[in-house]
């Protein structure tokens, strides 16, 4: 037995520092409610983000590979808008495109829902759209709602060419969230030809009056306990003299 135990000082100084980075890292991030709608997998085949088709379009059998089908078995039987990814066309357009070429999209609808449910008030909101072959000028601009507030997805990114947007929704959006309890994106193909395609959607969104990166209150009243021991520890040196700390 050893009469006289010394105090790890400096161990526990370095046991306290990995205590406060764990804690710091396990802060609320910035985004304190996420989800994400369909799956981040390069439209079912791994295209890279903000990549390109090949030449020939999706891989579908119709025009420009068209009548695409790359989803999972979970994502065809989805009804909260992951069945609009990782197909070409997303959307039946109306009007269709050729009529003599019916094969434009595994699904016969032109317009879909996106469906976020947000059980919590928020304070700001972005959401995360990767797009892909929005060619507005060519075939007319999809007509989207977020709650039923028209917004302008307008892009002329070119065929092949797919996009990954982020759009800050703006406060009457953000009101809408927190009187609904949800998100519906709405995609309206109605008035467009254009043959479209989505990989994912995600919706991030914080809290209002909270911090971004505030410890929990219990973490705090941890950080104030470690100070208060290294203190001790610091007090109990000085009052032994101990001229090496580090033991044999
Ligand atoms: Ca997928
Ligand atoms: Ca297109
Ligand atoms: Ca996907």
């Amino acid at each position: 037995m050893m009469p006289h135990a010394r105090f790890p000082y400096h161990a526990f100084v370095a046991t306290l520092a990995t205590a406060l980075a764990t804690l710091l890292a396990a802060a609320p991030a910035r985004a304190q409610y996420s989800l994400r709608i369909g799956d981040n997998d390069g439209y079912g085949f791994g295209l890279p983000d903000n990549g390109f088709t090949p030449a020939t379009g999706y891989p579908g059998l119709g025009g420009s590979g068209s009548n695409y089908d790359g989803r999972s078995a979970a994502e065809k039987a989805a009804t909260d808008g992951a069945e609009l990814t990782d197909v070409y066309s997303a959307l039946y357009p109306n009007p269709p495109v050729c009529f003599l070429c019916p094969i434009q999209s595994p699904h016969t609808f032109s317009v879909g829902h996106v469906l976020f449910p947000v059980p919590q008030l928020i304070g700001s909101a972005v959401l995360t759209v990767d797009m892909g072959d929005f060619q507005a000028s060519v075939g007319g601009p999809i007509r989207v709602l977020y709650n039923g507030l028209l917004q302008s997805w307008a892009f002329d990114d070119g065929f092949t060419a797919t996009v990954v947007r982020h759009f800050v929704l703006d406060a009457a959006t953000v009101a809408s969230i927190n009187a609904t309890g949800m998100l519906d994106v709405t995609i309206d193909h109605d008035t467009s030809g254009d043959l479209i395609a989505f990989d994912y959607f995600q919706l991030d969104a914080t809290l209002p009056g909270v911090p971004s990166t505030a410890p929990e209150p219990a973490g705090v009243a941890l950080v104030a306990a470690g100070l208060g021991l290294i203190g001790l520890a610091a007090a109990r040196r000085l009052t032994i003299g101990a001229p090496n700390d580090r033991g044999a």
